[in-house]
């Protein structure tokens, strides 16, 4: 009995303890410190990739890992170039059903007006190459969520498009654009 009444005492005691330092005067105690975050309904994080960023034929960063519901979103730089899914088989050649930008991001300096950014739904893999004449022959191309056991590592899937002779094959664009979306770019004038 003596027990379970200084349990309930210490219970009030805390709880009295709570009241205080939920109050609006508190503070998150020293220099540095801040208060916990929320955790639960974390906003989606959002992977940039920069396309012919500096005149180069790449995304950067190539290689790219990403949760389940998290966005990677392309911003363009000069001159023209898009954003396409292929199979790891195939590196140059549109996956049917899979997205397709379109040439829309042309852009004589900075960066392109839109940005195409698609939500990754699952961990399977996605392959991507630029659409862009024989951009993907010489390695613009790229991945999400890569699996290194399978040996469909990036690594491979570059040597793989290297090896491609000549211009991408692309689909009737409209049958593309499954999972993407285009969108105005926040900061178009940020540097590239
Ligand atoms: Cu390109």
């Amino acid at each position: 009995m003596f027990t379970a009444t200084k349990t309930l005492a210490t219970i009030l005691l805390a709880a009295a303890a709570t009241t205080v330092s939920a109050a609006p005067t508190a503070t998150y105690g020293g220099a540095g410190k801040l208060p916990s975050r929320t955790t639960g309904d974390e906003p989606a994080i959002t992977h940039t990739v920069a396309a012919g960023r500096g005149g180069l034929l790449e995304f950067q960063p190539f290689n790219i890992e990403a949760e389940v519901g998290s966005v990677i979103e392309f911003h363009f730089g000069p001159l023209s170039h898009s954003v396409v899914q292929s199979s790891f088989e195939e590196p140059c050649v549109q996956l049917p059903g899979g997205f397709n930008s379109g040439f829309n991001f042309g852009v004589d300096e900075g960066q392109a007006e839109n940005v195409y950014q698609f939500t990754i739904k699952d961990k399977t893999p996605i392959w991507f190459f630029c659409g862009r004449a024989a951009h993907c022959s010489t390695g613009m191309v790229g991945s999400v969520n890569q699996v290194v056991d399978s040996g469909n590592t990036i690594d491979a899937f570059i040597a793989k498009a290297r090896m491609f002779q000549g211009n991408a094959t692309l689909l009737d664009e409209s049958a593309g654009d499954v999972e993407g979306r285009v969108l105005p770019n926040p900061d178009p004038l940020a540097g590239f």
